[in-house]
């Protein structure tokens, strides 16, 4: 029987995007409830042929699904998850919430599908970050092949990392900069403002000097990749990107890595396209890439002074890849593991 499902955060950009591809993806469900906050209590949605009211998380009645996706924001979910869980739902949450709890499986299908042979000791799997999950998709072939010494990876970061309200925000501060010094604007998620500029600064700042971002990235990595002392560090830039993270990566092997090797086996790699596979002067860009339901890769450069050491450049949709995909085919994958059934 298919599972019943509920979206939280329905009206948000992850929760859209996760509708459009359950129904490009044919993911069956029993019965669909999208869930959002009261300000979008009784809105009407089309999903697929059908239209549906939303409804308000404080009104929903969990035992009524078999999965929840929650991609709501933490404080949504570190009140509602817990509910959820309790009243029997399986949830599959997108924020950074319950990501390290030992119970909980961080899980990229491509990486370690293996965590959910079983039903999760908390009622959850955690979705890792948006720019976590396209790295540790390339890392895992390349420390099977080579062994990973350490990585060093600088993001740029689109604005649809917060949501539809990070997009609005990168158009209206670029219209605001295009009319000059004395546009009416206030910026409410990016300072300084990020049209026409980067800023070196996602999630807030920790005592260590890095940021939370930047953390996310190396714990969530070790554990995905079940690493623990895995050597990755960051530096996370939020650029005027409106959609797809970008990243530059450069790793040190245990051993020399050859070239054509290289690309064949990142070729190989589940839903991965190298695009200088052919010519060497091919690569991905996020406005060439939007949409895309593959981890894009190019630039791929064994260093001249370090035959253990190259260079790759990567694009992925962060609201697909990054999140409303990767918790699609965590879903498809307890589908057809057995682990989640609907209830007739
Ligand atoms: P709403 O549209 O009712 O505010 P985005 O990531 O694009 O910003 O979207 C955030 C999503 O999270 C939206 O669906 C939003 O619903 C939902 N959301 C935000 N705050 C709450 C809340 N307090 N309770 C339930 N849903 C919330
Ligand atoms: C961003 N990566 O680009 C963030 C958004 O931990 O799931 C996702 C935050 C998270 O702003």
């Amino acid at each position: 029987v298919p599972p019943r499902v509920a979206i939280v955060g329905a009206t948000g950009a992850v929760g859209s995007t996760l509708m459009e591809l359950m129904e490009s993806r044919g993911f069956r469900y029993g019965e669909l409830h999208l869930v959002a906050s009261s300000r979008s209590a009784g809105r009407v949605l089309t999903v697929g042929e059908r239209e549906y009211t939303v409804v308000a998380v404080e009104d929903f009645d969990f035992s009524r699904v078999d999965v929840a996706f929650f991609s709501a924001g933490t404080a949504v979910s570190e009140k509602w998850v817990p509910v959820a869980t309790e009243a029997g739902a399986l949830v599959i949450d997108n924020t950074i919430a319950f990501r390290m709890d030992p119970d909980t499986p961080l899980v990229v299908p491509q990486v370690n599908a293996h965590e959910l042979d079983r039903r999760p000791a908390s009622g959850i799997v955690a979705n890792p970050n948006c720019s976590t999950i396209p790295l540790v998709r390339l890392l895992r072939g390349v420390e099977d092949r080579w062994g990973v010494r350490n990585a060093v990876v600088s993001t740029y970061q689109a604005a649809s990392g917060l949501g539809y309200s990070g997009v609005e925000e990168l158009q209206e501060s670029s219209r605001a900069a295009l009319q000059g010094p004395d546009a009416d604007f206030e910026a409410t998620h990016f300072r300084p403002t990020l049209a026409f500029n980067v800023i070196p600064k996602i999630d807030r700042f920790l005592d260590s000097g890095f940021t939370l971002e930047e953390e996310k990235m190396l714990r969530e990595s070790r554990k995905i990749l079940g690493l623990p002392h895995l050597d990755v560090t960051t530096t996370c830039v939020r650029v005027p990107v409106a959609n797809c993270h970008s990243e530059a990566v450069y790793v040190e092997c245990q051993e020399p890595v050859d070239r054509a090797e290289l690309v064949r086996l990142l070729a190989a790699l589940p839903e991965v396209r190298v695009h200088d596979e052919e010519t060497i002067s091919a690569f991905p860009t996020p406005a060439v890439v939007d949409s895309s339901d593959i981890v894009h890769v190019g630039r791929v450069r064994v260093t001249q002074n370090n035959p253990r050491a190259f260079w790759l450049w990567l694009v992925a949709d962060n609201l697909r890849i990054g999140a409303a995909l990767n918790a699609l085919q965590i879903g498809e994958e307890l589908v057809a593991r057995g682990t989640l059934e609907g209830r007739p």
